[in-house]
């Protein structure tokens, strides 16, 4: 990664109290193997951010109120949409040089495409940890994030326990979406690591690859980026469940004219598919 700094002030470039930089790359490497496949163009399983996936990844760090710039280079073949939560930034620069300041607008997401460099700039305003990643769920999974068929909606109950009596090690998938994943205690292959994993103060978090956290604190130093540790929320600021007495549901009612012509049309027939032969 290569960065100019321009000689003394700049009109379109700000003086920033944190700088990142990060290159995006990715990498085809089948489970258990010690090369990547290096043939690959678009299939790949590993989704980085310097060479390092979740949660490899440092959090970035900041204190509270700091201008933060972050630059993001993109290496792979394909786009990815830079998404941070908590905050919004505006792109202050691209390959060309600085964006003019009439050219800017809040975002939380950008996409950098291929080989393209995005310079994002926020006010850290607001504290908290919060989430950073590429918008494309696949690029937040390492590999096995791929190939694996749809099983939502699919009744596993007893399946697991038949299955195993023929082969030991038998487990499902993405029951109830792909974040079953990060739960699974799995052995992997050697020289793997797990598609989705990660825990926060509340559990898993399951999430791999282009993948980190933005973390704003009051008390931060200036220029002190080591991690904070998992954000403190101030008491009564959580979300918790609700378990006081429910209202009764309300109850749609039809308006007069409606229920009269309801009365009136024919009823519909469902005929339910009777064997394949009309396929
Ligand atoms: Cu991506």
């Amino acid at each position: 990664l290569w960065i100019t700094h321009p000689k003394g002030q700049h009109p379109l470039i700000a003086e920033v109290d944190r700088d990142y930089a990060f290159l995006l790359s990715a990498y085809d490497v089948t489970p258990g193997a010690k090369t990547p496949n290096v043939n690959t163009m678009l299939d790949q399983n590993i989704w980085s951010w310097n060479s390092r996936v979740f949660p490899g990844i440092s959090p970035l760090v900041a204190r509270l109120n700091d201008r933060v710039r972050v630059r993001v280079g993109n290496l792979t073949m394909t786009n990815h949409p830079i998404h941070i939560h908590g905050i919004e930034f505006e792109v202050t620069g691209t390959d060309g040089g600085p964006v003019p300041k009439t050219a800017r607008w809040p975002e939380v997401t950008t996409d950098v495409a291929v080989g393209q460099m995005r310079q994002l700039e926020f006010i850290a305003d607001e504290p908290g940890d919060w989430a950073m990643h590429c918008h494309k769920s696949h690029h937040t999974m390492g590999a096995m994030g791929h190939d694996v068929p749809t099983m939502i909606g699919v009744d596993h109950r007893g399946l697991v326990q038949k299955i195993q009596k023929l082969i030991p090690d038998y487990m499902v998938m993405g029951e109830r979406g792909m974040a079953d994943m990060g739960e699974m205690e799995m052995e992997l292959p050697e020289n793997t690591f797990p598609m989705m994993t990660g825990t926060g103060p509340y559990g898993p978090i399951e999430m791999g690859g282009m993948f980190t956290t933005l973390k704003v604190r009051a008390e931060q130093k200036p220029g002190d980026y080591s991690d904070p540790g998992d954000y403190k929320q101030a008491p009564g600021t959580q979300s918790f469940e609700y378990t006081g007495p429910v209202a009764a549901t309300p109850h749609a009612t039809r308006a007069p004219e409606a229920s009269a012509q309801a009365a009136a049309a024919p009823a519909g027939q469902v005929r339910k598919p009777q064997g394949h032969a009309h396929h």
